[in-house]
């Protein structure tokens, strides 16, 4: 059977085998991960936020009692659960209790709305969904409201924080009995840990299933790579459940290591320097647009950050003019990541040159991926030309969850991810991001998938078409364009008048789609011009922006 058409595409035995052989895949689980950790070095600090400071022995003991609240709540190996929590750190509470249960967290982020939650759950069957009360000016427990009065599935919602009539996460910590969790079956270890988001291509997004196996993994080759010990101290500031900053090697690599993760409710610098300076951070991420805010506030802060050692900038393109500020301004040094949710994932190394680390977005970390830059008809190009990027090896995907037929496309014959990036190799072997084949925006590290938004607006009585592009943008480097061919009123349609910008914006938001898809722009257009096969032309459409021809 062609693997890709699986629910959960895996590996053939035979690669499996060596991935196992060859100690890729060490046959242990989260769950067992943090049990190691918290008899070795009990207390240790593993997570901190604004209100609590948990030590590895705490973390584990809490897993435990929060695994046996939801046997309690008939969890089982094998559910789904959608996870959309802000930084706090009960969100590794949940996920390492839904580890051990082998049940599998689906890694909503914070901005998302009904829309996308109401999907998650319905795609994945989920049976519980957990929230915290409220975020940065959002009460989630309406939004679970919403999703309740349409799932089908969903039968628990808890909530961190005040529950109102939903479950209380402090309740279900006391609800079980913490003895039976001690004589749980350990999941398998090549079984899916977690359902990743995918940046997405299509109108459904796509859910990313990763192992124990292959994650761990990922995070043992990102510690050494990034050099984590037990004396690391990570600041989370990007969402935690986004894979750059959950895994690269992020808040789960820096529990690998023994170190110490601490959470940021507040992307800016302010906020995040307070850290950095109490609790002596030595490591963070950021994304393009975040360094920007960074390098401007250096002049009127005066916080002393001199203990971070490194800022990681990642998930869109870093122009080397800023990569460059980072060293001088910052006092820290700069790592390039180019990663994707799928597996991947390219750095730049500590002591490369500063050439290689403000020009590349990095190598492959592991010995083990194999990547290859090929034309259009999949046909190997010669090093220095750039191509489709494709990639397997031992942490990325063999496919998306329950989507056989998309997978046929996205994935290769001979088992590689067509990652949609355009990308060269240098003669170091470092690659560069030149660009994008598929129909993606990334909106300074946040990714829209065009035709989801275009299906969405196609559903407007007065919108014909949709078409949504990229243009170029000094805050984001990208922002999002919807052009629209208003449906002309004719005999028949004599009511309709030319929709307004804002009442599309409405729309949308009253369909529930997270904030960051509505679009930047929107131009109003005859018609769309054609490619040569009768598709929208998306590049004259951002060329009509960027030449600024039609009025924005
Ligand atoms: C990360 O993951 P995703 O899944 O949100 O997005 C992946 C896509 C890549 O295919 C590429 O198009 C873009 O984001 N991207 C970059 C980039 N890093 C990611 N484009 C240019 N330069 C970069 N440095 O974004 C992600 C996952 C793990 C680690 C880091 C990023």
């Amino acid at each position: 059977m062609d693997r890709r058409l699986k629910v959960v595409p895996d590996w053939s035995p035979e690669v499996a085998d060596h991935y196992r052989q060859a100690g890729y895949w060490q046959g242990i689980t989260f769950g067992q991960l943090l049990r190691e950790r918290a008899q070795h070095q009990g207390n240790q600090l593993a997570v901190i936020d604004v209100n609590h400071r948990w030590t590895y022995q705490q973390l584990d003991q809490l897993a435990d009692q929060l695994t046996a609240g939801l046997i309690e709540l008939g969890i089982e190996a094998g559910d789904r659960v959608v996870v959309q929590l802000p930084n706090q750190a009960e969100f590794f509470v949940i996920c390492f209790a839904l580890f051990r249960l082998g049940a599998w967290p689906i890694m909503a982020l914070p901005g998302h709305r009904q829309a996308e939650i109401s999907y998650f759950c319905e795609f994945s069957q989920a049976k519980a969904y957990f929230i915290a009360d409220k975020g940065v000016g959002f009460d989630y427990r309406a939004l679970a409201r919403k999703v309740m009065a349409k799932t089908t599935t969903v039968n628990h919602v808890i909530v961190v924080g005040e529950a109102e009539e939903f479950l209380s996460f402090n309740d279900l910590l006391n609800t079980g009995n913490v003895a039976a969790v001690h004589s749980l079956p350990e999941p398998d270890p090549s079984s899916p840990a977690l359902l990743q988001l995918s940046g997405g291509t299509t109108g459904a997004p796509k859910l990313i299933p990763r192992t124990h196996d292959d994650y761990i993994y990922s995070l043992k080759a990102s510690v050494d790579v990034c050099r984590l010990t037990s004396r690391s101290k990570y600041l989370c500031v990007l969402p935690v459940a986004h894979n750059f900053p959950l895994s690269s090697p992020g808040t789960l690599g820096t529990l690998y290591a023994g170190g110490t993760v601490i959470l940021a409710v507040d992307t800016q610098p302010d906020h995040c320097w307070r850290w950095i300076a109490q609790e002596q951070v030595t490591m963070t991420a950021l994304v393009p647009p975040l360094v920007n805010v960074w390098l401007h506030a250096r002049q009127q802060l005066s916080w002393d950050i001199s203990c971070l050692e490194v800022l990681q900038v990642g998930g869109a393109r870093l122009s080397p003019e800023v990569a460059k500020q980072i060293q001088p301004v910052l006092g820290c040094k700069l790592q390039q990541v180019f990663g994707m949710a799928e597996g991947l994932v390219n750095y730049t190394r500590l002591d490369d040159s500063d050439e290689v680390i403000i020009h590349t977005q990095g190598k492959p970390m592991s010995l083990a991926d194999e990547i290859r830059i090929v034309d259009d008809n999949d046909e190997v190009l010669p090093t220095g030309t750039v191509g489709h990027l494709q990639t397997r090896g031992p942490y990325t995907i063999q496919g998306y969850f329950k989507a056989p037929e998309h997978n046929q496309k996205a994935f290769t014959n001979d088992g590689y991810y067509r990652t949609g990036d355009r990308v060269r190799l240098t003669e170091q072997g470092y690659l560069v991001v030149e660009g994008r084949a598929k129909d993606q925006i990334n909106r300074g590290g946040e990714k829209v998938a065009a035709e989801e938004i275009e299906n969405y607006l196609i559903t407007h009585p007065s919108v014909q078409d949709a078409a949504l592009v990229a243009v170029a943008d000094d805050v984001l480097g990208e922002a999002s364009c919807a052009f629209i061919v208003a449906l002309e009123a004719t005999d028949d349609h004599q009511s309709i008048a030319p929709p307004k910008k804002i009442e599309l914006k409405r729309f949308l938001l009253a369909q529930g789609v997270a904030n960051y898809k509505i679009p930047d722009r929107f131009v109003f257009i005859k018609q769309f011009p054609k490619t040569p096969v009768g598709k929208v032309n998306k590049k004259q459409l951002r060329a009509l922006v960027e030449n600024e021809t039609t009025p924005v």
